[in-house]
This record gives structure tokens, sequence and C-alpha cells, in this order.
């Protein structure tokens, strides 16, 4: 088999069997300026640009940058921004190159070209995956740098649509930029405000990080090497505010199966606190009890039935989506899909920056009808259990976020003082809020079943907890 590597040279090397960019890539300039360049950009909005691009719009080739690591844009520029993604489901393996990556950029190392792109005549719109600890001041100065020169260069408004984890994110970046701003920008703000516009959207499918078995696949497919090869599965989806610069842009995605709306925030809510909130409670448990992957999860019965009656009885009745327990069954298949490898050590990074959007919203409302919040006070159990960064059986782990330092140092005496280290991680307003810090309720079952797990372990106090039948 071939040694050569996925670029435009060897394209037409690649079985037919297998979709290829029809359009001729990099022909024009990119109308797409993508910040946040990782997989899941490019196993799920690239793949409806090009899509647009398939179908002849030239306007949907994309400029993506890397915040800061060089590592990834720089394998992409070798293979031509080509690569490859495999689609696994229950109905089957099915692999697609993509062509709609023309540019690419690292924004700490080559900050102008990032800024001429925002400038540039044929940029049309900007997209952000730049993950919930993203939202920075220097993120903002980006980005207003940029329209200062657009605006100086007399170009059109863009459409400026957050894609991240994040409620009301399209709200969050405006106020993010508005936040930063000098106050010798007011005119810069004004033209923002007249010319730019910020839709929310809700952006899903499950993209785990490259690993070599997916080269190593990719490679069996293509018979070529493509050390940027992605997997995912087959759903997808993305509700996007209907606010944008062009409203021609409104038809264009819909017609490629992106919901546009005035509703986003009821898929928004409803996708944080149903998949990202399971995602999370399983993520620390699989970390806890040394299960890999989330597949491993979901496939332990009494995990299982623990996530369905988290979703069920404590997130649904919460949520304005009323397609709730389709949308459940529907991610209780998802988290089994047995190609995915999706590691729960992946999604428990930044867990500080990520349970704020996905648990507490939950509990409240469960306590502001008197019903129970047992599972979600056993995940926030687990949570403090995680932070003692070593497994069940022994094995040590490193905590990937912002606040490790400040949560282990926090998790450190849970054995010896579990008490006052129960009362002072839920006294952390950055991760419960203002509300929860102050419930009693909540600190009195969150110990209950922190005491459980360091016990009883993990998996007994889950299952006990589903004999009990709390409901
Ligand atoms: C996950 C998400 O890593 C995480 O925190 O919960 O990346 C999740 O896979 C996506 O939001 C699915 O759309």
């Amino acid at each position: 088999m071939s040694d050569q590597k996925l670029c435009r040279a060897t394209l037409p090397q690649v079985p037919t069997s297998i979709q290829t960019p029809a359009y001729s890539p990099q022909a024009s300039a990119p109308g797409v300026l993508h910040l946040g360049l990782g997989a899941f950009h490019r196993a799920h909005q690239a793949m409806v640009f090009d899509q647009l691009l398939r179908e002849g719009d030239r306007r949907w080739g994309i400029h993506g940058v890397g915040m800061t690591q060089a590592g990834l844009v720089n394998k992409l520029r070798a293979q031509d921004g080509l690569y490859a993604v495999r689609i696994a489901g229950a109905t089957g393996i099915q692999w697609q190159v993509l062509g709609a990556l023309w540019q690419t950029s690292v924004a700490t190392t080559e900050r102008q070209h990032v800024l001429d792109a925002m400038a540039a005549s044929s940029t049309r719109w900007i997209t952000l995956t730049v993950t919930e600890k993203g939202y920075t001041p220097s993120l903002a100065q980006l980005l207003i740098d940029g329209l200062r020169l657009r605006h100086a260069a007399g170009n059109a408004g863009l459409t400026i649509a957050s894609c991240d984890n994040l409620q009301g994110n399209g709200h969050a970046l405006k106020a993010l930029i508005h936040a930063t701003a000098a106050p010798q920008d007011d005119q810069l703000l004004a033209w923002i405000d007249a010319h730019c516009a910020f839709p929310c959207s809700m952006v899903d499918r499950i993209v785990p990080a490259a690993t070599a078995d997916i080269a190593a696949a990719a490679k069996d497919a293509l018979g070529l090497e493509d050390e940027c090869a992605l997997s995912t599965e087959t759903f997808w989806e993305w509700v996007i505010e209907d606010n944008f610069v062009d409203p021609g842009d409104a038809a264009l995605l819909a017609r490629c199966g992106v919901r546009v709306t005035s509703q986003v925030h009821s898929y928004e809510e409803a996708k944080l606190r149903m998949l990202n909130g399971s995602h999370s409670a399983m993520a620390l448990m699989g970390a806890v009890t040394g299960r890999a992957h989330i597949a491993d999860c979901i496939g332990a019965d009494h995990i299982r039935e623990f996530v369905y009656r988290l979703m069920s009885q404590e997130v649904a009745p919460h949520l304005s989506r009323t397609d709730w327990a389709d949308y459940r069954d529907a991610l209780i298949q998802r988290f089994g899909n047995p190609y995915l490898k999706h590691s729960v050590h992946q999604i428990a990074t930044d867990s500080s920056q990520k349970v704020p959007q996905r648990w507490p919203p939950s509990v409240l409302g469960q306590m502001a009808t008197s019903a129970c919040f047992e599972h979600h006070a056993m995940a926030a159990a687990v949570f403090l259990r995680y932070t003692l960064a070593k497994d069940e059986q022994g094995k040590t782990y490193s905590l990937n976020d912002p606040q490790a330092e400040s949560l282990m140092a926090i998790g450190a005496k849970q054995a010896t003082e579990p008490h006052e280290c129960v009362r002072a991680f839920l006294a952390r307003e950055d991760l419960w809020g203002a509300e929860l810090v102050t419930s009693e309720a909540w600190l009195e079952r969150v110990s209950h079943w922190h005491d459980q797990v360091l016990h009883q372990g993990i998996d007994a106090t889950v299952k006990y907890i589903i004999q009990q039948n709390f409901s």
C-alpha cells in the first residue's frame, strides 16, 4: 500500500466509492473565516459548506484558524486542506473526503492574516468554535481589530456565528465585544451593531478527537496517509437563528438540512442539559471507574438507567423542546455508537467551564417544584471525587482544566475531611451559580452521595440509586 499522503495531487487515487470534492478547491477566496479549527468544525459545519460548494456556490470555502496550536494547521497544509471523515452508525460506515478548507492560519503567530481575512471583501461569515473557555477579552479584541479594518475598508458587515456550547452564544459573543471595546471604539461598535449579525446557534454532532486508530482506518479506506482524518456519527444537527446579514443565506442553509428558526433557545437548552449534561456525568463516572469511552459507560445497564432517569426526571420537566422523549431515546442510542470511541477524559476536560451550563438549571428547576434532584447531586459528588486525580483502581490521571489547581486543592482532603471539602466545592459560585451555593438541601444531598461514593464506590452507589427509584 502507498505511503503517499492525501493531497490535491493524489486525490484522483481515492477509490471512486468515496465521495471527494467535485469542485476544484481553492479556486476563489474563502467566504467563511472559522475561528477554532478543531475536529468538531471539520466534521460538522465544514460538511455543510462542502455541500454548498459541491452545488456550485463558491462563497463557502473556509479559512480555518487554529487559535494557538500550529500542529494541526501544519498537517492540514501538507494535505492542501484535504481530510477524510468516517461517518459510522447503525446504517453502516461511509467515508468522505472534504475539500472546503481553503486556507489556514494560527491566530497567535499569524494574527495579521486573520485580521486581513476579516477585512477581505470575499469574507461573508465568521464562525466560531473556540470552546467555553475561549470567550476571553483577547478573542473579542481579535474580532474588534479585524472588524475595524473591515469598516475602514468600507466592506459590508459580517454574519458572526458562535457555535460553542453556551446558552445564547450569539448574545454572549456580542456582549463580550461590547465589554472589551475601548471608549474610542464607539463608532466602530455602532457600525458592528448596525451591520453585523450575531445569530445564536445550536450545533450537535459527536466528533471524538482524532486518534491513531482512525488514521490507520483512513489509510485502509483511502489507500493514502491522512493524518487529519476524523470519525463521527451519522447524526448531525445545526439549528441557527434566522438573523443573517444576507437574508438569502437562510434558504441556502435550510436546503442543506440546517434548521433556521427564531426558536434556537429551546434546542440549545435541551442539547446542553440532556446531551452535554449526561455526557459530563458519564465522563466523570467513567474517569473514576476506569471506563475509557462513553460507549463503555452507557453499555453498563445501571449507568444507562441512571442517565435515562437523569434526563427524564430531572432535565425534561424544565425544557421547552416538546419532543424531548424522542431526543432522549436517540441520545441513548448515539452514546452507544461502538465506532465513536469517545474518550471520557476528553469530555471531562474543562469540566469547570462546562458543568455550569449543563447541570444547575435543571437542579434549580427541580427545587422550584420541590422535585427530586438526586441524580444531579450524585453527578456533583462524582465531580468532586474526580478531582482526586486517581481512579478507583488507584491509577492516576491529570485534570485538564483551567481550574485544575483550585479544584484539586479543594478535593485533596476529601477522604479525611469530606464535609469541609463538599462545602468548599459547593461554595464555588463559578461552578454552581449564585442560587445553588446557598442551598442547604443541595449541600445535604451532594454530601450524602459523596459519602456513598467514597465508601461504596461509584458503581455500587449508582446501582443503589436505581433500586431506590427516586422520583
Ligand atoms: C462534549 C461535546 O466534550 C464535550 O464536552 O459533551 O463536545 C459533545 O460531544 C458535543 O457537544 C456533541 O454535539
